[in-house]
Order: C-alpha cells, then sequence, then structure tokens
C-alpha cells in the first residue's frame, strides 16, 4: 500500500497520471471513448494502482486533490484526441469518488475545466458507483442535477454489483449503465449471467440509457454482447488501460 507520504510527493512531483482504456462502440466497432483511470509513478518508474493507494487517500483526505488532477489531465488529454484527425467526437469517462461527488463546488469545478480547454460538455462522462449514491442522497441528486444541466453524462459504474437498487434509477439523473465484469466474465457458460446481462441491456435500452459491459476478456464475447444489443464494449481482449501517446497510436492503428 502507498502510504501517505509518498501520495502528497507524487502529488507535489506531478507523478499522478492518467491511463486511458478505450470503449468500443458495438454498432460499428469504433472507438469514440475511454475511460480515465488514475496511476501513480513511483520516482523509480514503476506504477502504482488504484488498488493500492485509493483507500489510503480517502483515509487522509488526498482524494478530492487527486481528483483533480485527474479531471483537468483527463481535458487535456479530450483536447488533444478531439484537435487529433482521430476524435473530433471522442469522448472520456472519469470516475468520481464519493467525496468528490458531495463537494458543493464540484458542477463550477468540471465546468470551469471543460471551459479552460474549450471542451463542450457532452465530451465528458462521469462515473459513479451506488456506494456515492446512498449515504446522502439528497445531496447527490442535487450534485448530479447541476451536472446533468451543465450537460455532461453521468454513468453508474459496477451496476449490478453489491447492493444495487434499480430506484436509483428512477430518482438520479443517469444516462449510461456500466455493468459490472462479474456479469460479464460469466457471459455464454453460465444462463443465469446469460439472462441477466440481456435483461439489464433490454431495461437500460427501454429507459434511453447507454449500456456499456465491461471486463471483456475474451473476443467472442464481442459478438454475444452484439446481438444482445449492447452499446459498447470495454476490457481487455479490446485494450487495456494505456497513457495518452500510446491510445493515439492505438486509435490509428485500429481505424
Ligand atoms: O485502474 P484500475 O483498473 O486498477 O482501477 C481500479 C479501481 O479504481 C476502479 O474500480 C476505479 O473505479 C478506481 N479508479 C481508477 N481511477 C480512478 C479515479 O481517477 N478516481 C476515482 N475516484 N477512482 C478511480
Ligand atoms: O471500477 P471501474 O469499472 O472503474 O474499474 C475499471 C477497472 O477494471 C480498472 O482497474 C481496469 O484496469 C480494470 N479492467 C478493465 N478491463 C478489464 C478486464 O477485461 N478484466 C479485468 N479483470 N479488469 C479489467
Ligand atoms: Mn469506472
Ligand atoms: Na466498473
Amino acid at each position: 500500500l502507498a502510504t501517505e507520504l509518498e501520495l502528497r510527493a507524487a502529488l507535489e512531483d506531478q507523478r499522478v497520471q492518467i491511463f486511458l482504456q478505450p470503449r468500443l462502440d458495438l454498432v460499428d466497432g469504433v472507438c469514440r471513448g475511454a475511460e480515465a483511470l488514475m496511476r501513480i509513478r513511483r520516482a523509480d518508474g514503476s506504477l502504482i494502482l488504484p488498488g493500492d493507494f485509493i483507500a489510503v487517500a480517502e483515509r487522509c483526505g488526498l482524494m478530492p486533490r487527486l481528483g483533480a488532477v485527474v479531471l483537468e489531465q483527463s481535458c487535456q488529454a479530450l483536447s488533444t484526441l478531439r484537435r487529433s484527425s482521430l476524435g473530433e467526437d471522442f469522448r472520456l469517462s472519469v470516475n468520481l469518488s464519493p467525496l468528490e461527488l458531495h463537494d458543493e463546488a464540484l458542477a463550477s469545478r468540471v465546468e470551469a475545466a471543460l471551459c479552460r480547454h474549450g471542451l463542450p460538455a457532452s465530451a465528458l462522462e462521469l462515473e459513479l458507483t451506488e456506494t456515492a449514491l446512498v449515504d446522502d442522497p439528497l445531496a447527490a441528486e442535487r450534485r448530479l442535477s447541476e451536472l446533468r444541466a451543465l450537460g455532461v453524462a453521468i454513468a453508474l459504474d459496477d451496476f449490478g454489483a453489491g447492493f444495487s437498487g434499480l430506484s436509483h434509477l428512477l430518482r438520479f439523473p443517469i444516462s449510461v449503465l456500466k455493468i459490472d465484469r462479474s456479469f460479464i466474465e460469466r457471459l455464454r457458460s453460465d444462463r443465469i449471467a446469460d439472462a441477466l446481462v440481456e435483461g439489464l441491456v433490454g431495461m437500460a435500452q427501454r429507459l434511453g440509457l447507454r449500456v456499456v459491459a465491461e471486463g471483456i476478456e475474451r473476443h467472442a464475447l464481442i459478438t454475444a454482447l452484439q446481438a444482445m444489443d449492447c452499446d459498447e464494449a470495454q476490457g481487455y481482449a479490446i485494450a487495456k488501460p494505456m497513457p495518452l501517446e500510446s491510445l493515439v497510436g492505438w486509435l490509428d492503428s485500429a481505424r
């Protein structure tokens, strides 16, 4: 696990970095977006993954600062990608921790970041887990409404894992469902997983939500999800999270 001191030093030395994992549009197999995932580079160049620092950062109150770096780098990357010939309509999704969601200045910070980089709000999607919604639903509702009013899309991450409440879909202005990878990894080998994913995709469609399947580790699953009418797919079988420079090359060769 990272220590608080290491995290503070990483912020100080600008060793916080986003990796980008492509999201494939299943209608035509084109990548029009990616998820930003935070990494910390040690002084020796090796990477610390979120599993080894997010809980620590939350405990010592550093998540808002780390989150601000991720938002800024994501907008910077978006502006680079949109200026290249590859992705004028490229979108990035950025994870928000519960604490960040409850920052009253969230919408104005997001608006300012978009503005600094000359981006429309539709370029950005914010991912939340249901955990972020349940502790103070009234405040969450207010923050999400402000973000929606800006034009930023809200995705419900890890959907179906843990204590999913379908009522969240009624109450909060969600526009994207990301089906948890625990369902996807059992696809085509477990009839219950097949039925659940097909059901979730159908439900999302009826609700006018986009559906993203996460954790695609086998190519065969891409076809299966296309047959189910799932909108987008993300996972190691498509590409692992990578630095911006690598994504530009990957997009170029995938075209
Ligand atoms: O990057 P990795 O695949 O190891 O991500 C592990 C977890 O860390 C993910 O579930 C994701 O929600 C979380 N995570 C990654 N990057 C960020 C980030 O920038 N902000 C927040 N709040 N969580 C992140
Ligand atoms: O919780 P969230 O969905 O934000 O986290 C995404 C996490 O999932 C990141 O840690 C990312 O590295 C990881 N991930 C992305 N694709 C795959 C995959 O195909 N298999 C597995 N096991 N993890 C994946
Ligand atoms: Mn996510
Ligand atoms: Na997820």
